[in-house]
């Protein structure tokens, strides 16, 4: 009984890794696949950049003017924003990171990478951004009202994760392998579900001579 209860509970732990997978979304315009995440505590462009690495996904990149759209509205939603205090006007919507930043002078367009390496040609700087130097990340950024979420960026200082609770994952296409993670998890789903019936198998080869023993 208990080894029963084990592997169900394995099979539904392989399962809801099996759910997770169908979390990302593609876009016509590339056949990309996307997935916005929320981190309630706020997360620093460094680190935002290392677990979409770590997911096998890079941080996303907003190459055209339709790419960044489908992007936005991924994250066009109160939860993914924090509004803070800036520069005049006073009132900012700080959204998720994006996969851009500098290596040189911010307001210089030859500066600025995508984590790809895709080559830096679309822009959507909200006025007055690029601006400060130590900003060598982008983000979304509504620049004008509370609760303006605005498919523009800012460039912020990559550290500051205060204003940021999210950043948005890509990539080029969906692996069929499962990670190296799920393979032990399901290999060892199998492996219980191969010894319960087994077991199961030769208990019911015992229970008559148990019951014509009597
Ligand atoms: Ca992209």
């Amino acid at each position: 009984m208990r080894n029963n209860a084990a592997a169900i509970i394995i099979c539904l732990a392989v399962l809801s890794i099996g759910t997770a997978w169908a979390t990302p979304v593609q876009f016509s315009g590339n056949n990309h696949w996307y997935e916005a995440v929320y981190v309630p505590g706020g997360i620093t462009w460094y680190d935002a950049r290392a677990k979409a690495e770590s997911s096998g996904y890079y941080l996303a990149t907003a190459t055209s003017e339709v790419e960044n759209q489908f992007i936005f509205s991924l994250i066009n939603d109160p939860k993914y924003w924090v509004n803070g205090y800036g520069f005049s006007p006073l009132i900012h919507s700080f959204g998720p990171w994006l996969g851009g930043y500098s290596v040189g002078d911010v307001t210089k367009p030859e500066s600025w990478r995508w984590v790809t390496g895709e080559t830096w040609a679309f822009t959507k700087w909200g006025t007055g951004e690029p601006n400060l130097q130590n900003e060598i990340a982008i983000q979304y950024f509504g620049n004008g009202l509370w609760n303006d979420r605005q498919p523009t960026w800012n460039n912020l200082y990559p550290n500051f994760g205060g204003y940021t609770v999210g950043y948005i994952m890509e990539k080029d296409a969906l692996v069929s392998i499962p990670e190296p993670g799920t393979l032990i998890l399901l290999g060892a789903a199998l492996a219980l579900i191969g010894l319960f019936l087994i077991k199961r198998r030769n208990n019911s080869e015992l229970r008559p001579l148990a019951v014509t023993s009597k």
